[in-house]
């Protein structure tokens, strides 16, 4: 059966794509209902009335900038020969979004970023036409994973790429001694073609859907060498690294040295096309964190693109993902629904960056009530769900309860979120001698309690930074100028970076401006963010530097 294959993209894209695919990204027909939700808009029918990229996001596009309502989509494909099942995959979305083939409905998906599959059944040869209606309206009751009150724009769209795959079978890699780099296949039970890097490896039996095997030529992966190697099991690829992470003795090691993570918080954002960023940002990005001294990035608040960690493993760039979730408070985490669907995408999560060698950290719930029994009741399950898979990473989320967190007890790795001097009614600046000393002052106090409550874990400063209006000089270093900004960055690396803080790392807040609450959103005050925008890049939102780029590249 000859069917479209993905020519043209990075051997990671191809082999995550399992065996083929058609793809369908690029020029959809559109449609728009302003206000409507996808139960009243959804009509497989609808008159066209324009044109729209997938991936893409609508309401970005000046037309539709910052509205609320259901885009609906439409495109055609033709396949040149039945296929007995296929599966309609989507790397990410949002905010809600049904879809249907040739009429037939495939699934209602309210998991925002999170990648999913949904069976097409049967699919005869020649031209069918896909559907898909998608809203982005705030509604805590229909889309529970998203609340108005989070700190990042809300947008609409295909975020990412959709695919029809005629295959849903992985293989999923574990290092098991990364010294005689030895990995254990998953895949299913029987004897199967396997071969590494284009060479045969012969027939090899898989005993509970599993098989411990030596890699010819095995290299090890870290960030100084970011080694691939790509295993074919009875057709199916997939791209790994072998390297081992561990938390031991209060510290973070990678393939058994101790390791540093000089890291920053990236939103996957851009101004002009929203969550939907093109290849050649991604990789100019990745490649201007490696410039400034950056080993790790913290990817927050949602399911990663998988393009960018593709980006990441090539470059050698540690990373931790995080299932979406934002300040949520017992309220929410007492709806068995939004529970549910916690666990659900966290799964998901995992299943898809599970051959991902540079994901080293597996989070969710950014900043819970991690100081509550419902708050730890929920990091339980979910570090449950993340260990379920063997997945081989450190399990942790990022909380700011940093006198007292409960939670972390579930944790591989403890993280915290602070910003003194900036998110901190009551802090006194003062010269920059004395600023400095109150800086230095607040974090150890959170190490302390950190320490004393858990020892033996290492202790990461998951978000540390302050906000600058891009251009915005000022001799005095006033808060919210460049200058301010830099003082600040300066002092928290070189506080995170000496002997005496006791963590492993530090992650700036964060790499480039990003889009925030917009109009219909629950902000903290129509003066709280500025612009709609979470101002604490250290490049504005178009990339370009603000001084403390300056400075990470100095210290760092
Ligand atoms: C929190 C949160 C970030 C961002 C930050 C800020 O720490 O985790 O997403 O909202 O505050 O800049 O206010």
């Amino acid at each position: 059966m000859k069917k479209a294959v993905l020519f043209g993209m990075t051997m990671a894209s191809l082999v995550a794509a399992a065996r083929d695919s058609v793809d369908l990204n690029g020029v959809w027909d559109f449609a728009f209902a302003d206000k409507t939700a996808l139960e009243d808009a959804a009509k497989p029918d609808f008159a066209a009335t324009d044109r729209m990229p997938v991936p893409g996001a609508f309401d970005v596009m000046p037309k539709w900038l910052m509205k609320k309502g259901t885009g609906l989509y439409r495109r055609a494909f033709t396949l040149g020969e039945p296929a007995s099942n296929a599966w309609l995959a989507v790397d990410g979305m949002g905010l809600r979004g049904e879809f249907r083939l040739d009429g037939r409905k495939l699934g209602l998906v309210a998991m925002p970023w999170t990648g999913f599959e949904l069976p097409t059944g049967p699919l005869a040869a020649g031209e069918h036409v896909l559907f898909a209606a998608i809203e982005n309206r705030l509604d805590p009751e229909r889309v529970k994973l998203f609340m108005p009150d989070y700190d990042f724009y809300s947008f609409g769209g295909f975020y990412r790429g959709v695919r029809i795959a005629f295959s849903n079978e992985r293989v999923f890699v574990r290092t098991r001694d990364w010294r005689a780099g030895e990995v254990e296949l998953e895949y299913r039970d029987g004897e199967f073609e396997v071969a590494f890097d284009g060479e045969s490896a012969g027939r090899v039996r898989f005993a509970n859907g599993r098989a411990t095997v030596k890699v010819p030529g095995a290299k090890p992966w870290s960030p100084e060498s970011p080694h691939l190697h790509v295993v074919d099991v009875n057709g199916v690829k997939a791209r790994f690294g072998i390297r081992e992470v561990a938390a031991k003795d209060g510290k973070l090691w990678l393939n058994g040295r101790p390791i540093f993570l000089k890291g920053v918080n990236r939103h996957e954002l851009h101004p002009q096309f929203g969550p939907a960023t093109p290849d050649a940002l991604m990789l100019q990005d990745v490649q201007q964190m490696k410039a400034m001294g950056f080993n790790f990035c913290r990817l927050p608040h949602y399911p990663a693109s998988q393009r960018f960690l593709d980006f990441c493993d090539e470059a050698g760039v540690l990373v931790w993902e995080e299932s979406l979730g934002w300040g949520n408070k017992d309220k929410e985490m007492s709806d068995p629904e939004f529970v549910r669907l916690q666990i659900e995408q966290t799964d998901l999560m995992v299943r898809n960056s599970f051959n991902h060698p540079s994901v080293i950290v597996f989070a969710f719930m950014n900043e819970l009530d991690s100081q509550t029994a419902v708050g730890k009741a929920l990091v339980e399950k979910l570090a449950a769900t993340i260990r379920r898979r063997d997945s081989g990473r450190l399990v942790s989320f990022a909380t700011y309860h940093n006198t007292d967190d409960v939670s972390h007890v579930h944790s591989d790795l403890v993280a915290f979120n602070s910003y003194p001097g900036w998110i901190d009614w009551g802090f006194r600046m003062g010269d920059p001698a004395e600023m400095r000393a109150r800086m230095n002052a607040v974090y150890a106090e959170c190490v302390k309690y950190y320490r004393a409550k858990y020892p033996g874990k290492p202790i990461l400063v998951s978000e540390t930074g302050a906000c600058a209006l891009y251009g915005r000089r000022d001799l005095a270093a006033s808060s919210w100028s460049e200058d301010y900004q830099a003082e600040y960055v300066g002092n928290a690396l070189d506080w995170a970076t000496s002997p005496e803080s006791g963590v492993c790392g530090v992650a700036i807040w964060q790499f480039a401006d990003s889009a925030s609450y917009g109009r219909e959103h629950l902000n903290p005050g129509a003066r709280g963010k500025v612009l709609g925008q979470n101002l604490g890049g250290i490049l504005d939102g178009y990339r370009r530097e603000k001084l403390a780029a300056r400075v990470v590249r100095e210290k760092f």
